[in-house]
């Protein structure tokens, strides 16, 4: 789907849910960005999306790099105590411990990413310099957090009083036993495109809530959780990350997008993926997808997932479609 069709089927769909609590664009603009090779866009998965294309746009409409910008962009979630998903405040595993996944990918193709990361409130900050001052692309856990400490980064309590009361109350409902449903999820993935027509992509998140201790989502997996190719476009993954593992969906989208499918078209393809091999009914994926010339794509499994784009000059949050 051209960008100015899905815009204008989004615009139908935001219009008419209840789903969305941030504006929702409701017109839409049939701007010439196509025609342009790709003007700026940042585009990112849920509400506090907004705030992080804001930071993110702010960099790119400076002349930074998309590297910087997708960086900038989700460290506001991470930062903020309120997003209850992301870094800072983010929901612990069944034991109590915030324990952080994130991956970054430039337009080189180079990559950095750290998992099961303990006590550092920006965990995409760590991956970048895991890319850029080590020759891996993942580092977890204890060496995550030694590296992180030997890069300047700061020791912290990740755990607010607010996460730590849900936590008590989770352990007194649950009988301390995971499952994974369509709930307690909303990881912050971001991909932008800068003024030379560059692409970067970064995923950040706190993981499922109440996982079992060590468990690893998809967020910090490249390819899983996001993936970028400079000549093609890049994907973000949101939801229940085994779904995504299983299937490598973002890497997936862009391998498909290479192959002459539009963004809107992989996304949907990727979650036909999952639909045809796992039991969907109580789980959510959610897909963002954007091309090289700045069309993009959303699709989810169930109704409810949406995110926000900042394009034009405007930065709103649209409704995605669904298989539901
Ligand atoms: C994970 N994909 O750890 C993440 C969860 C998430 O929105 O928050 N998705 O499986």
């Amino acid at each position: 789907m051209k960008r100015r069709d899905f815009l204008k089927n989004t615009a139908i769909v935001a219009a008419s849910t209840a789903l969305v609590s941030c504006d929702v664009k409701t017109d839409f603009r049939v701007g010439n960005s196509l025609e342009n090779g790709g003007l700026p866009i940042v585009i990112s998965t849920w509400n506090h999306g907004i705030a992080a294309n804001e930071a993110a746009m702010e960099m790119i409409v400076n002349g930074g790099r998309a590297l910087d910008a997708v960086e900038a962009g989700v460290r506001v979630p991470e930062s903020d105590p309120e997003m209850m998903s992301v870094g800072y405040g983010g929901l612990p595993d069944r034991d109590g411990h915030v324990t952080l996944d994130a991956c970054i990918m430039d337009e080189t193709g180079n990559c950095g990413a750290v998992s099961y990361l303990e006590h550092i409130k920006n965990p995409i900050s760590v991956a970048r310099k895991v890319m850029e001052d080590t020759p891996h692309v993942m580092l977890s856990g204890k060496g995550a957090y030694e590296f992180a400490i030997e890069k300047g980064f700061k020791k912290e309590n990740l755990l607010t009083e607010k996460a730590e009361k849900r936590w008590k109350e989770w352990l007194k409902e649950s009988n301390y036993e995971t499952i994974v449903n369509i709930e307690n999820h909303d990881t912050i993935g971001l991909l932008a495109i800068d003024q030379n027509g560059d692409i970067s992509g970064a995923c950040t998140t706190s993981g499922l809530a109440w996982k079992v201790h060590g468990r690893v989502g998809d967020s910090p997996i490249i390819g899983a959780g996001m993936y970028v190719d400079n000549e093609v476009g890049g994907a973000v993954a949101t939801g229940v990350g085994e779904m995504v593992m299983k299937t490598l969906g973002t890497f997936l989208i862009v391998e498909l997008m290479r192959q002459g499918r539009n963004p809107q078209e992989a996304c949907e393809e990727a979650v036909n993926r999952i639909i045809a091999k796992q039991e969907y009914k109580d789980m959510q994926v959610g897909y963002l997808a954007i091309d090289k010339e700045g069309n993009y794509g959303a699709y989810a499994i169930h109704p409810g997932f949406n995110y926000a784009l900042h394009l034009d000059g405007e930065n709103n949050m649209h409704a995605s479609e669904s298989y539901v």
